[in-house]
């Protein structure tokens, strides 16, 4: 049986590829895994069942025989380490591109995800415009910090890996800020992230599910 990762029934993004499913489809197909998807309903993601999967109620999850997990990390994490393709097999090269998966979920993802709630729920706030250039400027620090890492490299640490899979689905939510074209070198690693062919049939795969009707 293919593993089952689960996704919004329907995207806030519309399909924009920025719900969390596109990374753990972008691994899977990385490594020429197929896999099943069940969508969810934002209702059923709070009921027991998917509760089970996911204690916190969120997508995605990721069930294959006996094993459920959550957390893109984690599930990103399973499937490079049991398919040939996302770690190297060198233990330090492989120990180095883990440490970029951590590095993506708890070094850059955080202050960007500061980010989005400072857009999505605080906006109304009396303090959010006076907020918005130190939430902005702690997303510069670490894209600083990881363009001097990234120098004039392909990807992070030799071949493309795990770590460059998690790096470039954090940093893509930062496209529609314009932060990330303030380091071109960075918008250039997304971009070669994104011509890869199996990030391209990952977001066919949740486009073709939240595309507008007729679309
Ligand atoms: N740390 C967890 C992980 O990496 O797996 C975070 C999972 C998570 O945040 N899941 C979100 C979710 O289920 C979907 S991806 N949210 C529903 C809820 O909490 O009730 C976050 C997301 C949602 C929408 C957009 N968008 O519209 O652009 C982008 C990203």
């Amino acid at each position: 049986m293919p593993p089952t990762i689960t996704a919004f029934e329907r995207s806030p993004d519309g399909g924009k590829g920025l719900a969390r499913d596109t990374r753990v489809r972008w691994a899977l197909e990385e490594v020429g895994q197929p896999y099943e998807v069940r969508l969810v309903s934002f209702k059923a993601m709070k009921e027991p069942a998917h509760l089970a999967l996911n204690p916190f109620g969120q997508i995605p999850t990721y069930e294959e025989g006996d094993l459920a997990l959550f957390e893109t990390g984690a599930i990103v994490f399973h499937i490079a380490q049991t398919r040939a393709g996302l770690l190297p097999k060198d233990a330090h090269a492989r120990a180095r591109a883990i440490a970029w998966m951590f590095a993506a979920v708890n070094s850059v993802e955080p202050p960007i995800l500061e980010l989005q709630n400072a857009l999505l729920l605080e906006r109304d706030k009396p303090w959010a415009a006076e907020r918005m250039p130190a939430v902005k400027d702690r997303i510069r620090d670490r894209l600083r910090q990881l363009s001097v890492a990234l120098g004039d490299a392909e990807w992070l640490d030799g071949a493309f890996s795990a770590g460059d899979l998690m790096m470039a689905s954090v940093l893509l939510r930062l496209r529609a800020s314009g932060l990330l074209d303030e380091f071109p070198t960075l918008a250039a690693y997304v971009a070669r992230a994104e011509a890869r062919p199996a990030y391209s049939r990952a977001f066919a795969a949740q486009w073709d599910v939240n595309k507008p009707a007729g679309g």
